[in-house]
């Protein structure tokens, strides 16, 4: 499971020059998502962003595909590593088609994924590939909580 933060958008799109609302985390089964409006209690329909934080389990050592859709932004960061993203400027209904690759370690890598959503449909949808196998790993057995960070 994911950690999510929804947050108001402002901040990305204005430079952190406006103040960015922060509401409480909730823990979300995975990170796959249509929104026809607002995404959680307190967040506006439009205009908003989302950030997931936790872990992924790689099964086994080996070259991983990354799928997304997105309406509208995404960017997605494994291991530290940004491996996909696509923050231009405000596509309206049009989603993001992209996919990428990357070498794992079998084990536990962290993970982000950040959205954000500016005007009309909002969606995140997310396959996740390993080398040498013919289906998509069933996402939500291998995402989990990030320990809290250490102060
Ligand atoms: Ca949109």
């Amino acid at each position: 499971m994911s950690r999510a933060d929804p947050r108001s958008c402002r901040g990305i799109r204005d430079q952190g020059e406006r103040r960015i609302t922060t509401r409480p985390a909730r823990v979300d089964p995975g990170f796959g998502f249509e929104w026809a409006g607002s995404p959680a209690r307190g967040v506006p329909a439009d205009r908003f962003s989302v950030r997931w934080e936790g872990l992924f389990r790689a099964p086994e050592s080996a070259s991983y595909s990354i799928f997304l859709v997105a309406n509208d932004g995404v960017r997605f960061v494994i291991g530290g590593e940004t491996v996909l993203e696509s923050f231009e400027a405000p596509q309206g209904s049009r989603n993001f088609y992209g996919s990428s690759e990357v070498r794992l370690d079998a084990g536990y890598h962290r993970l982000r994924v950040e959205h954000f959503e500016d005007l009309g449909s909002a969606r995140i949808l997310c396959r996740v590939g390993v080398e040498g196998r013919e289906a998509p790993l069933r996402l939500a057995d291998h995402l989990f909580h990030a320990p809290e960070p250490q102060k």
